[in-house]
């Protein structure tokens, strides 16, 4: 069912549930073409999650900044297609939360292990910020913490479970969020993992 969240956010529990099999069919072509890796912030850390991507673009992160390019630096080549049935999705969970007509050119895949986190960030690398973010999370639960439009400030959090579509538009595309620490778990679809996979629109 869809739940709103704020006037541009909605969350759908269960989205996914009847195309796990598909959704993680198509992350085991992508990751057999493009692993897994864990970039290094622009001050040199490590990210404890590891990160791929698929579409005509990829998110990366290096000692000279975060950026979009339709190369993966890893393998030298292209990311791999995004799979149409992944877009598709995507478009469906758009448009049920009243995005008609996204178009994403950018699939980023997170892969959290216990104790991966995601500092509170804005996602703000794309040129097009009009467009809504569709994010779909996959087996062990996480601590979604969602905040306002500056670092500090009130915070919210949901626990985002397997199978949850969240989509992020209109005022609430800006807003600071970010994972606190996986817990420890076994989940019967990744094992001792999170996944979550964000479709993105640059342009
Ligand atoms: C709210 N990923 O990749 S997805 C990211 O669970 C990222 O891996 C988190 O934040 C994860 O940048 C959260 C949900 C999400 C994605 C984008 C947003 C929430 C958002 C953009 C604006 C506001
Ligand atoms: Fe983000």
């Amino acid at each position: 069912w869809l739940e709103p969240l704020s006037s541009g956010a909605s969350w759908i529990h269960g989205f996914l549930v009847a195309h796990v099999d598909q959704v993680m069919g198509d992350i085991a072509q992508v990751v057999a073409q493009s692993p897994y890796r864990h970039l290094v912030t622009p001050g040199g850390k490590r990210m404890s999650v590891a990160m791929t991507n698929c579409g005509s673009e990829g998110w990366v992160s290096d000692r000279a900044g975060y950026r979009y390019q339709a190369i993966d630096p890893l393998t030298t080549q292209p990311w791999p297609a995004m799979p149409v049935r992944l877009l598709a999705l995507a478009q469906q969970a758009a448009a049920d939360s009243g995005y008609q007509g996204f178009a994403p050119s950018v699939c980023l895949i997170n892969h959290y292990v216990p104790g991966a986190r995601m500092g509170l960030h804005q996602d703000k690398d794309e040129s097009n910020l009009t467009a809504p973010i569709v994010s779909f999370s996959l087996g062990l639960p996480a601590t979604f913490i969602w905040g306002g439009w500056q670092r500090t400030g009130k915070t919210q959090r949901i626990m985002l479970r397997h199978g949850d579509a969240v989509v992020w538009g209109g005022e609430d595309r800006l807003r600071f969020h970010g994972v606190a620490p996986l817990h420890e778990g076994k989940h019967a679809v990744t094992g001792r993992a999170r996944v979550n996979i964000t479709f993105r629109q640059t342009r």
